[in-house]
C-alpha cells in the first residue's frame, strides 16, 4: 500500500473515532438505568473477541519480524551512528566523534550488494534518533531506534538497486528534519 493510501485510511479512521467520541459524549447527557448483567456479558464478549483477534494477528506478524534467526550470519555488516544532525554509515565500526565527522561529511556512500542479507548495526552518539530506511522510490521499508549505549540490529535483503535514504523518525532537536544518510544497493 502506498503511503498516500495509508494517509487516507488514517483520515477515515480518525473521523470515525471522532464520531464515536461524539456519540458517547452525547449519550451521557441523559440519565439512564444501567443493565449490569447485559453490560457484563458484553464486556466478556469484547474481551474474548479482542484476545482472539490479537492472537491471530501476532501469529501472522511475529514470524515476519526482521530479527536475526538462530545461527544465521549476515553477508554484510553496515555500521550506522546517528548524531545531531546526520547519520554516519560505514562498513567499518565508527567509534569516535572524529570518525563520525569524517564518515558523515567526507566518506563515499557505502555500497550494499543487492539481494544479500545485510545487517545494519544502529546506535547513537547523543540522543535517541529514529533510523528509518527509504527505498529509491521513497517508500519506507523498515525502521529501528538509534539509541545511545545500545546497538540495534536490523537485517534486510534489499533487492532493488539504487540510492537508499536514511531519515530520522524521532524528533531529536532543531535540525531533526535535515538529518539524513545515503547508501547504494548495487
Ligand atoms: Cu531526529
Amino acid at each position: 500500500m502506498s503511503q498516500v493510501s495509508i494517509f487516507y485510511l488514517f483520515v477515515v479512521l480518525a473521523v470515525f473515532i471522532a464520531f464515536v467520541f461524539l456519540l458517547v459524549g452525547r449519550s451521557t447527557r441523559q440519565v439512564r438505568d444501567v443493565a449490569y448483567r447485559a453490560a457484563d456479558r458484553m464486556r466478556k464478549v469484547f474481551f474474548f473477541t479482542l484476545t482472539g483477534i490479537l492472537t491471530v494477528f501476532l501469529g501472522i506478524t511475529l514470524p515476519r519480524m526482521p530479527y536475526p534467526a538462530h545461527g544465521q550470519l549476515p553477508d554484510q555488516v553496515v555500521h550506522v551512528v546517528g548524531k545531531q544532525f546526520a547519520f554516519a554509515i560505514s562498513e567499518t565500526p565508527i567509534e569516535t566523534d572524529e570518525q563520525w565527522e569524517e564518515v558523515s561529511s567526507f566518506a563515499p556512500p557505502v555500497k550494499v550488494s543487492a539481494g544479500r542479507l545485510v545487517e545494519f548495526r544502529v546506535t547513537s552518539f547523543d540522543v535517541n534518533h529514529g533510523f528509518s530506511l527509504y527505498a529509491p522510490n521513497g517508500q519506507l521499508l523498515a525502521q529501528t531506534q538509534a539509541m545511545p549505549g545500545y546497538v540495534n540490529r536490523l537485517r534486510m535483503r534489499l533487492s532493488e538497486r539504487g540510492r537508499y535514504t536514511v531519515l530520522c523518525l524521532e524528533f531529536c532537536g532543531s535540525a531533526h528534519h535535515r538529518m539524513r544518510g545515503v547508501f547504494f544497493v548495487e
